[in-house]
């Protein structure tokens, strides 16, 4: 038998009890908002064509802190002839966003569709050569300026095989993937890269297949710092969500919801538990949805978004407003499999500007964890560095990167270390940003 103590509201405030019954009177208003407090973000998918419709733009306005082009980034669009770069639509969309305090998923470097026509009928060297050299043009073009990028898209097999898809890309040998990555984190290192898939919203062979293809990265170094499932849903989200997630998150990587969107009458009910699985889950960093209106929405006639085709609030835009106000822990930076570094970093600099040059010195602190290796993303949109001291850099204006050198990496919790540089023009407007690594 248990005991239930129940006590009315007079007698608790009699006993001077503080009986809090409802969510916070703080709690947030916006999904961006509302995401924020725990450190994440809440984005959606945007199409350029769209940016001209008032009610669209007032919602995404108002409820996003994140942009993913929905799909004027991906290869079809941002090379349609070999060697020619079009990034107007691209452009568009991340202005708009920038414009506005948001940040921009980058979407998608390499997938097997929308692979323009010249692309589509090439193979093995050439087509790798070509694949490389995509990665690489699209990858500077945006250098700085995206969160993170979905390098390589869907290439992983549907079904029981938890192998890789057969395509062109992967024909050209299974190292593809690894190659692309390697070749994005050289043009833009302050950009998380991400690998990005569908049907892995629950432990099954294909999400196997993919976790031990990060796994695998990590333990070699390739350069990967996300997964991305895209959590195209129907009515529910699988019973092992949270936990498939939670794998994910405990090989070192992020782990991000790229492209929900959910139909079926359970529909609120299923986004709720979508956000608490994502919210409890301190490696995973945001969600994104797939669409801002049902009539937005790629699946025509399933209404599976948080708006309707008017642009008012669903049920499920409630139900997943109320489990991010609800809290979580906050996302964790980049961990390692053994060694996890929840306590992070935080990088300021100060500057000594004259006319025409500068000397900036940075100071790294590590957070409520030692750090075992540090890396330091700037923006120099209007210098260019001549030198640099106590670090390893990479690039010399725009995206600039220091990393510790071997004798400054390991800072007890809670100390700090300095390195600093050089260069001509303006140092201003410098906002460092820390990764414990
Ligand atoms: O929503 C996108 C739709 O407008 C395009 O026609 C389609 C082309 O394949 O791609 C859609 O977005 C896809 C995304 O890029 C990758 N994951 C699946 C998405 C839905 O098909």
């Amino acid at each position: 038998m248990s005991l239930v103590p129940i006590m009315s509201t007079a007698a608790a405030a009699a006993l001077g009890a503080v009986l809090v019954v409802s969510a916070p009177a703080s709690a947030a208003t916006t999904l961006g908002a509302a995401a924020a407090q725990s450190g994440r973000y809440f984005g959606t998918a945007v199409a350029a064509g769209k940016l001209n419709d008032q009610t669209y733009v007032n919602i995404l306005n108002t409820e996003f802190s994140m942009v993913t082009a929905e799909n004027e980034m991906k290869w079809d669009a941002t090379e349609p002839n070999r060697g020619q770069f079009n990034y107007s639509g691209g452009d568009r969309v991340l202005n708009q966003a920038v414009g506005n305090g948001k940040r921009v998923r980058g979407h998608a470097l390499l997938w097997h569709q929308q692979e323009p026509g010249w692309a589509q009928r090439l193979e093995g060297s050439d087509l790798r050569q070509a694949m490389m050299n995509h990665v690489t043009q699209v990858t500077t073009h945006y250098r700085g300026k995206i969160y993170a990028w979905d390098v390589v898209n869907e290439a992983f097999a549907d079904g029981g095989s938890g192998g890789r898809r057969d395509s062109n890309l992967q024909r050209t040998g299974n190292d593809w993937i690894e190659a692309a990555f390697r070749a994005a984190r050289a043009a833009d290192p302050a950009a998380k890269l991400c690998y990005n898939d569908y049907n892995t919203d629950s432990v099954n062979a294909k999400s196997t297949g993919i976790y031990n293809m990060v796994r695998d990265f990590k333990a070699r170094g390739v350069p990967i710092d996300c997964v991305g499932f895209q959590s195209h849903l129907s009515n529910n989200a699988p019973s092992d969500y949270q936990a498939n997630l939670q794998r994910f998150a405990d090989l070192g990587v992020e782990v991000q919801i790229t492209e929900l969107d959910i139909s079926g009458s359970n529909q609120a009910n299923a986004y709720g538990a979508v956000t608490r699985a994502c919210m409890a889950v301190r490696a995973c960093t945001g969600i994104t949805v797939w669409g801002i209106r049902d009539t937005d929405s790629w699946r025509t006639g399933e209404n599976p978004l948080l708006f309707n085709g008017s642009g008012a609030k669903k049920a499920a835009y409630t139900a997943v407003l109320d489990a991010l106000n609800a809290g979580g822990p906050g996302p964790t930076t980049t961990t390692t499999t053994n060694d996890p570094v929840p306590g992070g970093c935080t990088a300021s600099v100060s500057l000594n500007q004259w006319d025409g040059g500068f000397v900036a010195t940075v100071e790294v602190t590590a957070g409520s964890t030692a750090l075992r290796g540090w890396r330091v993303a700037t923006t120099l949109s209007n210098g260019t560095v001549t030198s640099s001291w106590s670090s390893n850099r990479s690039g010399t204006s725009g995206s600039v990167t220091f990393t510790n050198v071997d004798y400054n990496g390991a800072v007890p919790a809670g100390q700090s270390t300095e390195f600093g540089f050089q260069g001509t023009g303006s140092g201003s407007g410098l906002t460092p940003s820390c990764t414990a690594t």
